[in-house]
Formats: C-alpha cells, sequence, structure tokens
C-alpha cells in the first residue's frame, strides 16, 4: 500500500480544539513515560464516592492480572446522569430519532434520572442484586439505555446482546453468564421492518432452559404493539412496572474494578468469548477518549450511529458522551430508509456536529449517488468519525469531500470490544491526517509491531499489533474463564497484549490496520468468527464439513465465502444452497448470512488433517496464481477441483 494524500490540519479545526499538535505530543511523551502521574490526574475526570490512592497495577505475563483505580469507589450512573442535574438537568441527554422519519422523542437528564430510578426499583424490587447478570436485548430505543444505567446504577452487570442475533446465539449467551433476568421489547422496527424480539426471546428461554438455565422474569417494553405470547408470572410490562416504582433511587457505591458489563465477541475458535469491562477505568477511558477524539465542547450535538449491542454503542453512544454531559442520539433505523438521504436528513434536523459511522455505511452511500447527500445542508458538523474495519482512501475521500464539503476532519478510529475505548486514532486539531490511516496512539497507548516470530519490529514496518502497556479501558477477563483470557490475548507474544490485527507503521509513525490475521471475520463491521459459521453450517443434516473464509467485498469490507462438503449421496442444488443460507441466518443471526457457498468434493488439508486456509483464501479472492507452495498437501488434487468451481470469477 502507498501513502495516500495528506490532509493537514486546518486552522479552523485547530482554532476550536481541545488538544493541539504540541500539546499532544507533551501529553503522550508524559502518559507513555510517567502513566503513573497521568492517569491520577485523568483519573479525576470522574466524580469518586472515595477516592483512589492506588492508579495502575498491572501484571502482562504468567498471572495476568489488570487493576485500575482499584481502592476508589464510584457509581457510573451517578456519573452518566445525577452528576449534571445541578448544572444541566434541563438539557437534552439523549435525542431519538425513530425508525419512522415522523417519531422522535427528546430525554433530558432530568426525565433521564427519574426512568433510571424507577427502572433500578424494578430490578430490585425483582430482586437483582449487586453483581447479577442480566440480559438485555432491546431495538435502539431510549429504554436500552434506561437499562443499561439502571443496572449500572444497582450494581448489576448488563450483558447487552445485539437485537440481530438468533434465538439460539441469545441463548447461549444467557446461558454462559446465567442471566435469570431479561429486558426486552415485544418487536422492533427497523427499515419498517418489524424484528421478533420478544418471540425470540421465548424460544431463547427455552433453548436455555433445557441447558440449565432458568430465566425467571422478562420485562418488556412495548414498542410497536404487536401480538406476543405471553407467560404470566414470568413476563411483565416494563411501563407498568415503572409506573408502579418510587422514582427515588440511590446509586451503589462500587468499587472500581467491580464489572460494570459484559459483551460477547468472536474469536478465531470456539464460543463468543464475554468480555468483562469493570467500573472506574472503563468510564474514565470511555469519557476521556470520547472528549479528545471528536474534539468535544459542552453544547454540541453528537450522533453515533452504532447499535448498543455492540461496543461501541456502549463506550460512544450511552457511556462516553453522557459522562461528559453531551447530547447523545440515537437512531432506531437504518441509512436507507426511507432513501439513503436520511442520514444527512437527520444530520440537518438535529443539527449534529458531531457524527460517527462506519465504512460498510459510507460506501453503501456513496454507492448510491452524491445527490442524496448533497441535497441537505450538513453545515452544522465539525467532525466525522469512522470505526469498526478499515476505511478505504476512496470512501474517506467521498465522506471527507462530499459529505463533509471538505471542512472537516475525519477521525478514523481503531479500537476492540476488548479495548473498552478508542486506542489508534487522530486528534481534530492535532493530527495530520492520511486516508486509510489510523494514525497514532491516544495518551498512554504504547503499539508495538512483532513479526510472526515475536520479534520486536522498528521503524517503517509491517507486522502484527501489540499493545505493550495497560490502559484504563482495556477488558479484565472473560467471564468466567480467566485461562482463556490469558491464552487468547497474552499467549502468542509474551508479556503483551495481541490485538489480533495486522498493521503498518509508516516512516512518519502513523499506523495503518490492515485486518485481522485470524480466523475472525469482519463483515459490514460485524465481527464473526469463522468458526461460528463453520459450526453453523455443519450443524446441518446435509453437510459433512465446511471451511468459512472472508474475501474483500465492495460494500460490506468482508463477504462471507463458504466451501461445503455435503454428505455422500446429497447432492448440491441451488434449493440446497438457499436452505443452507438460511440456516446460517437462524442459527446466528441475518447479518451472517454466507454470500458465497462452493459445493467442495474435498477440502485442501495437510497429512496431519489440518485445513489450509490460506489456499481457501485465495481461491476465494480469484488469486489462485498465487496459491503458493501446495506439496504438502495430503491431496493436490481437490485444489484443481476448487478452482475449476470457483464462485468468484472475476
Ligand atoms: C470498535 C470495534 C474490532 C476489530 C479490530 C479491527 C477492526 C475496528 C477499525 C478496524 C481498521 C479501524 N477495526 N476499527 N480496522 N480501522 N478504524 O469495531 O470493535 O467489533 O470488537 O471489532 O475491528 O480488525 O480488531 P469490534
Amino acid at each position: 500500500m502507498t501513502d495516500t494524500h495528506v490532509h493537514p490540519v486546518q486552522p479552523a479545526w485547530r482554532e476550536r480544539a481541545l488538544i493541539d499538535d504540541a500539546t499532544y505530543r507533551a501529553w503522550y511523551e508524559r502518559s507513555v513515560a510517567d502513566p503513573e502521574g497521568f492517569w491520577a490526574e485523568h483519573g479525576k475526570r470522574i466524580q469518586w464516592m472515595v477516592p483512589f490512592s492506588r492508579v495502575k497495577e498491572k501484571n502482562f505475563d504468567e498471572n495476568v492480572s489488570i487493576k485500575w483505580f482499584a481502592d476508589g469507589q464510584t457509581n457510573v450512573a451517578a456519573n452518566c446522569i445525577d452528576r449534571h442535574l445541578a448544572s444541566r438537568g434541563d438539557q437534552v441527554a439523549i435525542i431519538w430519532e425513530g425508525d419512522d422519519p415522523n417519531e422522535q422523542k427528546k430525554v433530558t437528564y432530568r426525565e433521564l434520572h427519574e426512568s433510571v430510578c424507577r427502572l433500578s426499583n424494578v430490578l430490585k424490587d425483582h430482586g437483582v442484586n449487586r453483581g447479577d447478570r442480566v440480559t438485555i436485548y432491546m431495538p435502539m430505543i431510549p429504554e436500552a439505555a434506561y437499562a443499561m444505567l439502571a443496572c449500572a446504577r444497582v450494581g448489576a452487570v448488563h450483558s447487552v446482546v445485539f437485537g440481530g442475533f438468533s434465538p439460539d446465539a441469545l441463548a447461549g449467551r444467557i446461558v454462559d453468564c446465567g442471566s435469570t433476568f431479561v429486558i426486552t421489547a415485544d418487536e422492533g422496527l427497523r427499515g419498517g421492518r418489524k424484528v421478533p424480539l420478544k418471540a425470540n426471546t421465548d424460544k431463547a428461554i427455552e433453548i436455555a432452559g433445557n441447558n440449565g438455565v432458568a430465566v425467571e422474569k422478562v420485562l418488556v417494553v412495548k414498542r410497536t404493539g404487536g401480538d406476543i405470547a405471553w407467560r404470566e408470572n414470568r413476563d411483565v410490562w416494563y411501563h407498568e412496572a415503572v409506573e408502579r416504582a418510587s422514582p427515588v433511587s440511590e446509586p451503589e457505591a462500587m468499587n472500581a474494578e467491580d464489572p460494570l458489563f459484559i459483551l460477547y465477541t468472536s474469536g478465531s475458535t470456539g464460543k463468543p468469548k464475554g468480555v468483562l469491562h469493570t467500573t472506574a477505568g472503563y468510564l474514565v477511558y470511555a469519557s476521556m477518549t470520547h472528549q479528545y477524539v471528536f474534539d468535544y465542547h459542552d453544547g454540541d450535538i453528537y450522533w453515533c450511529t452504532a447499535d448498543v449491542g455492540w461496543v461501541t454503542g456502549h463506550s460512544y453512544i450511552v457511556y462516553g458522551p453522557l459522562a461528559n454531559g453531551a447530547t447523545t442520539l440515537m437512531f432506531e433505523g437504518v441509512p436507507n430508509y426511507p432513501d439513503a438521504g436520511r442520514l444527512w436528513q437527520v444530520v440537518d434536523k438535529h443539527q449534529v456536529n458531531i457524527f460517527y459511522t462506519a465504512p460498510t455505511a459510507i460506501r453503501a452511500l456513496m454507492g448510491a449517488g452524491d445527490a442524496h447527500v448533497t441535497k441537505s445542508s450538513r453545515a452544522s458538523l465539525k467532525v466525522l468519525g469512522s470505526v469498526g474495519e478499515p476505511i478505504n482512501p476512496e470512501a474517506w475521500e467521498w465522506y471527507f469531500n462530499v459529505v463533509g464539503g471538505g471542512k472537516v476532519p475525519v477521525v478514523d478510529t481503531w479500537w476492540q470490544t476488548e479495548t473498552g475505548g478508542i486506542l489508534i486514532t487522530p486528534l481534530p486539531g492535532a493530527t495530520d491526517l492520511k486516508p486509510g490511516s489510523a494514525t497514532r496512539p491516544f495518551f498512554g497507548i504504547k503499539p508495538q509491531l512483532v513479526d510472526n516470530d515475536g520479534q520486536v519490529l522498528e521503524g517503517a514496518a509491517d507486522g502484527n499489533l501489540c499493545i505493550t502497556d495497560s490502559w484504563p479501558g482495556q477488558m479484565r477477563t472473560v467471564y468466567g474463564d480467566h485461562e482463556r483470557f490469558v491464552q487468547t490475548y497474552f499467549s502468542t507474544y509474551k508479556g503483551k497484549y495481541f490485538t489480533g490485527d495486522g498493521c503498518r507503521r509508516d516512516a512518519d509513525g502513523y499506523y495503518w490496520i490492515t485486518g485481522r490475521v485470524d480466523d475472525v471475520l469482519n463483515v459490514s463491521g460485524h465481527r464473526m468468527g469463522t468458526a461460528e459459521v463453520e459450526s453453523a453450517l455443519v450443524s446441518h443434516d446435509a453437510v459433512s464439513e465446511a471451511a468459512v473464509v472472508g474475501y474483500p467485498h465492495d460494500i460490506k469490507g468482508q463477504g462471507i465465502y463458504c466451501y461445503v462438503t455435503l454428505m455422500n449421496g446429497i447432492e448440491g442444488t441451488e434449493d440446497l444452497r438457499k436452505e443452507l443460507v438460511a440456516h446460517v441466518r437462524k442459527e446466528i443471526g441475518p447479518f451472517a448470512s454466507p454470500d458465497k457457498i462452493q459445493w467442495a468434493p474435498g477440502l485442501p488439508k495437510t497429512r496431519s488433517g489440518k485445513i489450509m486456509r490460506r489456499i481457501l483464501r485465495k481461491i476465494a479472492e480469484d488469486e489462485f496464481g498465487a496459491l503458493g507452495d501446495t506439496s504438502t498437501l495430503a491431496d493436490p488434487a481437490v485444489v484443481d477441483d476448487l478452482v475449476a468451481n470457483r464462485q468468484n470469477k472475476k
């Protein structure tokens, strides 16, 4: 990859900005030279019930252990709500924009306080206590944020499951964390279509019950009023419960290292992992990155288009912005409904200043044509952000020039569910931008590139991205499986956190994320393991074996390419192909829909039986001229068949 055109910081960005280049350099130097001092200072940005005296306690070696501000006490909901009541009780905390352009709602900090306090009491009345796990399976409505904050207020640990997940996937997550309380809605609404959340929840609870976890209560928000099944003594209407509950609730004093939430994410092997984030360090890091990365100023209207079911929704719709007293916009709909101009229409309608979205949305809208954009004003915009996958320079330039009119900085923010907040990113007033590069590390972040043998690479280099020191927002463990945490992140390269991403550092010290180097796919910014799609496929009666790889996809970033070996005597028909696609959608969720299925009489395996994915990836990319050494294959002839029947012929 060659360097693209550089966009220097414009004078207007620098004037507005909280951080200029000299400040970035000075703060960064200090943050890595004296992390204790730096974070002791910035740890005070949140409100403490009991101040901390300890700052960083980190061990990345054998007994991996990470603690921040460990002897302090605080409450995340109090920081996101109560703290602002005196100064901005009547300011809007949440602007909700419905799927239908005629539906909207504004919630002030005072109203947010009352809703969260009432819901906290509902939780307590039903016996939800500190440390209990609550599953949240919700559409993008304010009640999703209330639910997260109410859990934080009473010290319960939330596990938000994206509303696009199937009943099976939801059940797996309920069982893994032993959650007996679920908050959901009758139905969701996206792009004019209904999502059967309560029906999915009912099915999930049945599956969970067969796997040893009995869900006791389901709190149901009435969103559409659609027909749903009702189980007396288990199901409770949200609106009835909160109306009965007291509006007075004291936030629990939580220890800094008490768990705040679990969020399941995919890895290269096995079932999804419950990434565990704790209380104080997470909030310090989410709020600080929200302020500086987006150059957030009091009064700014801030909009992140993510779903609260993903980490971006946790840190940058709910916790970061609310901790900073921001007005955060929550959007129920999708970018192309009613038409491809929706996002910009919402920007104008609510005078959005900071807008944060994913490359897949940018590419899709780019394809729909500039007219959808240029018919809006977008004059309120001050910062544009990108997250979730590498952004190709063409999409970056379009975002910058067409959406931002060439006048607004684009911050390409690299981070992960595991990191809690943004680690590599430009700062609007400080960083000259290079399209496609996430640029430089945030304060306190020490990136390192290593080769496959773990040798540290200096200067301009291409390698595997590790982080060598801890930061407050880092995940602490895999829920219920600390050994897996150590194995997954700290065993590949001893003493370092390994991100799973490949990365290039250029001569200016800028970082360019090149994508995952493990078997994790990133499809439209949705992260999933190839192993998950494979196990969904082989759970179908007709399938004997499956191997799944990613291939470059114009809109989605990566598409899902499946090689499927059928049971003896079963023929690979078009109907079966459709059935398998439907099967994977049912097992995981619609976003995991296979793009290509190729019938494979055999898979390329080494003599020890290991599937050679490198070869499968090349064939899926139609780059079979560069298959490399196939001599170690048990049966080299299978490759010829796969090449001849490839599905992505250019
Ligand atoms: C926040 C989030 C994490 C993976 C990560 C990387 C990819 C995220 C990126 C990016 C290039 C960016 N990724 N942001 N790649 N440039 N700005 O997306 O978390 O869902 O856990 O995904 O996404 O591959 O490792 P998560």
